[in-house]
């Protein structure tokens, strides 16, 4: 039997490389750049599969194309808002993602942006490595302790609840959260019924939605006011989630005291008014990246072409 053809849109690690080779007859983005929107129009037509990533978007213009082989999208990733789902779904074609396999690496990049933007540590790197630093003194980068303070975290799913973990038992937090439900098991967090409620309450808010249309902008100025002059926002989901004008001009007028961004609107590009923004940790997309979990991501998609091509459903089907 003929493998199944498959197009790897970036480069992975060799471990999960070298899995797929054995078992599918495998194309890989040797460029490792992301691919166009005709690039992956053309694949369409000549795969069985099209494996991408957050970078590679696939709009109904791709996934419609005429006369298209893929029967498969496995994403490499959880997040898969740069797949039109409904277009997939009317194209009857299946989408994979990869979830649980990234949530504790996240989580750690959540509470490094917690630590780095309350304690200052990115504006300390920079002083001292462009010998600015004139030496010790009571006053120098006075930044806020997280002990006995409040987090919040607006949705309350894999990730939050990994973060929410880490906060209480390393670094002694209280926390909170809003959802569109209240969890039947809360793990003794508190719960808003509203998103204002929740800004309002807490020292550290914490964003852990997908993106999409629900969530786009879900953090705004009117949001923003809301907020403690001495809270920080955080940002590990998408950058959808934050209307980043709204964001730099609330930096910047002292309505909130900081933020720690890994993720952001037109990604690579940053908006020039965040990179100008006081009190900002802005980090390149970096949640899920050890080698461990993106090993662990591709080893999840392959797992999940495995069972599509063996005729089985595969575990991680979101449409
Ligand atoms: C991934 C992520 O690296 O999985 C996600 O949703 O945001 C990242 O951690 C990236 O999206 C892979 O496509």
């Amino acid at each position: 039997m003929m493998k199944p053809k498959i197009l790897i849109s970036r480069s992975w690690p060799d471990a999960v490389q070298q899995r797929l080779a054995a078992c599918y007859d495998v194309t890989l983005n040797a460029a490792d750049t992301p691919m166009t929107i005709t690039q992956l129009r053309a694949a369409m037509a000549e795969y069985d599969a099209v494996c991408p990533t957050v970078s590679d978007k696939m709009p109904a213009e791709v996934l419609a194309a005429p006369g298209a082989r893929v029967r498969i999208i496995a994403n490499y990733g959880v997040g898969f808002e740069h797949i039109d789902l409904e277009a997939a779904k009317a194209a009857g074609i299946v989408v994979t993602n990869t979830p649980d396999v990234l949530t504790d690496t996240t989580a750690e990049l959540a509470v490094l942006l917690m630590l780095m933007t309350s304690r200052r540590a990115g504006e300390g790197e920079r002083e001292l490595r462009e010998g600015r630093w004139v030496g010790w003194r009571p006053t120098h980068l006075l930044g806020q302790s997280l002990a006995g303070k409040t987090l919040g975290l607006v949705g309350y799913g894999r990730i939050a609840r990994a973060t929410a973990m880490r906060a209480k038992a390393a670094l002694g937090m209280r926390i909170a959260y809003y959802s569109r439900r209240r969890a039947t098991d809360g793990d003794g967090a508190t719960y808003y019924e509203t998103l204002e409620g929740l800004a309002a309450a807490s020292d550290v808010l914490s964003l852990h939605t997908p993106g999409g249309a629900e969530t786009h902008h879900l953090v705004d100025a009117a949001l923003l006011s809301r907020m403690k002059p001495t809270a920080i926002l955080i940002n590990t989901a998408r950058g959808s989630v934050v209307n980043e004008v709204d964001l730099a001009q609330a930096l910047t007028d002292g309505v909130i005291a900081g933020a720690g961004l890994d993720v952001y609107q037109g990604e690579p590009k940053v908006n020039p008014v965040l990179l100008a923004a006081p009190n900002t940790v802005l980090l390149p997309h970096l949640g899920s990246a050890t080698l461990e979990t993106r090993t662990a991501m591709g080893m999840r998609v392959a797992d999940n072409l495995d069972a599509f091509f063996d005729g089985k459903p595969p575990h991680d089907r979101v449409a």
